[in-house]
């Protein structure tokens, strides 16, 4: 019976030019893997808030991650955290944050975040801040930080830092 063989070189024509898209699509926002995307409330009159996330590269090539900004936000830094003289300090990520094929990098209190800074509004318990993520290509990632509640652990405090 001749049908599957001709079922089967017909899905092979469909699948062939969507393999070959994919395997255009390196260096890219396609290959980073957004898990558990989460921000804090905000006091009002607070100028800044905070993002957390988890990124992780399955693709085959290192993907930089080079900025970000978000609607609710004048203006958004990658922040790392270091300790200098026995102090945390907050530093933005110039060159941006390079993930290596299969790296995985979690943004976290007391380490790297987002850093929304000039505030449009409080950030609510229960809201979701949309954000957009920028790479190296030029690619984009657009995520929502879901808000919860203060219950959990403290966030890292921003008081006294330059934004
Ligand atoms: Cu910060």
């Amino acid at each position: 019976m001749k049908t599957p063989h001709r079922i089967l070189a017909f899905l092979w024509l469909l699948v062939t030019p969507m393999a070959m898209v994919q395997a255009e699509e390196h260096n890219h926002a396609g290959d980073i893997r957004v898990d558990n995307p989460w921000s804090r409330p905000t006091p009002p009159g607070t100028p800044v808030g905070v993002g957390y996330l988890t990124l992780h590269n399955t693709g085959d090539q290192t993907v930089t991650l080079t900025g970000a900004d978000s609607p609710r936000a004048g203006h958004v830094s990658i922040h790392q955290t270091v300790m200098q003289n026995g102090v945390m300090r907050m530093q933005p990520l110039a060159e941006g944050l390079a993930l290596a094929s299969g790296a995985t990098q979690v943004f976290k209190p007391h380490g790297h975040h987002l850093m929304l800074e000039q505030l449009n509004k409080p950030l609510l318990e229960g809201e979701q801040v949309p954000v957009t993520l920028q790479f190296g290509d030029g690619s984009t990632r657009v995520l929502q930080l879901q808000v919860r509640s203060l219950d959990a652990p403290e966030p890292m405090d921003h008081s006294g830092t330059e934004h």
